[in-house]
């Protein structure tokens, strides 16, 4: 047994660690999770219940009025990996909004975008800069960023949908800009069509050339809603053509572009009795089921899903999916993947078929 000598070269070092870190400095040789070889996401595999979130949306109805200050009643997604961030993922925000019969929800606009995909009911309009956007199940809606909205129902029926935001990307890039509408009038017009879609819903690959229509802005898809009867029917048709799942983009209709530059939308579907071959990609994901049950498997952690669930995968994390035997499950997803194509940090991969 022999007493540790303290060298006065050990001292030295001790004094240069403590000045560092009394300075605000960390040697980067004593660090270490900085460069791993792999994504090591913060983000869980994780998934909320449509059963919870519903119920729990019902009982913020009865309890908490819509106002300003509070003028939103939506169930953040907390990702349990995020350290309490009211964030799904290290990139999206996913909250469920609940809209009471004849309630309101005041006109605003903020730097992150966001995006409406419907659960249940279909009596709300959402104005999008002044623009009547009806909303219905598996629809979807866009609200890009800094554009105007304020959602209204005129029914005496509840609704529900899912709202995916970039909000931890552009709170992360300290941009987050804020700004209550233009006034306090409840704006409560309707419109049978949009004029987003009487304008650039004209399918088949046509677009209006006029020189009195404004074109279509740089910025976002200038087609502010999908309607769930049309991706049902292309996703009928593409399902037709080959053997299994089939995965449709939601689209700038005239670019062919993602419909917004942070987030990309798209539908899958799974026919029934059919599990995918497991992918991942780089970036985080969240997913919401319109249709059908099944099981996930996301990073080998299993999850049965049903319609209304919401859940989250993690950058570079193994997704396979499966659906029951009675019917075809239809999966919504939003990543962040046009912001990792652009950084050029895009990658996937799909796992060998082992047969
Ligand atoms: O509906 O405007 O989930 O501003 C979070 C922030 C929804 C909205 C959210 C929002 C909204
Ligand atoms: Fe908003």
């Amino acid at each position: 047994m022999g007493t540790r000598r303290f060298t006065d070269e050990d001292i030295q070092l001790d004094s240069l660690y403590d000045d560092l870190a009394d300075l605000d400095l960390q040697p980067l040789w004593r660090l270490s999770g900085t460069l791993t070889d792999e994504p090591v996401p913060r983000t869980q595999p994780y998934r909320w219940r449509a059963r919870q979130l519903r119920e729990l949306g019902e009982r913020a109805g009865r309890l908490v009025p819509i106002d300003r200050g509070g003028d939103r009643r939506v169930l953040s997604c907390a990702n349990p990996g995020l350290g309490g961030a009211p964030h799904a993922t290290s990139t999206l925000w996913a909250g469920l909004q609940y809209l009471g019969g004849h309630e309101y929800a005041p006109a605003h606009r903020h730097t992150p975008a966001a995006l409406r995909f419907v659960f249940e009911g279909s009596g709300v309009w959402t104005l999008v800069d002044g623009d009547p956007i009806h909303m219905s199940r598996g629809d979807l809606v866009l609200t890009p960023s800094w554009t105007f909205h304020e959602h209204h129902n005129t029914t005496a029926d509840p609704m529900l949908w899912l709202d995916v935001l970039d909000v931890p990307v552009v709170s992360y890039l300290e941009s987050i800009f804020y700004e209550d509408g233009p006034s306090e009038d409840v704006d409560r017009r309707t419109a049978v069509r949009s004029t987003a879609e009487q304008r650039w819903a004209l399918g088949s690959g046509l677009k209006p050339v006029a020189r009195d229509l404004p074109g279509p802005g740089a910025d976002h898809s200038p087609l502010l809603v999908y309607r769930w009867s049309d991706t049902d029917e292309a996703l009928r048709a593409l399902a037709g053509q080959v053997e299994r799942d089939v995965r449709l983009r939601f689209t700038d209709p005239v670019r062919g572009t993602d419909v917004m530059p942070t987030m990309r939308c798209e539908m899958q579907r799974v026919p029934a009795g059919r599990t995918t071959t497991p992918h991942r990609q780089t970036g985080s994901r969240v997913g919401a089921v319109l249709n059908g049950t099944g099981t996930l498997v996301i990073a080998g952690r299993e999850f049965d899903v049903q319609p209304g669930d919401v859940f989250a995968v993690p950058s570079w994390s193994w997704l396979t999916l499966a659906s029951g035997t009675a019917e075809d499950l239809d999966v919504f997803t939003v990543s962040d993947a046009p912001i990792v194509e652009a950084v050029r940090l895009y990658r996937e991969e799909w796992q060998e078929e082992q047969r």
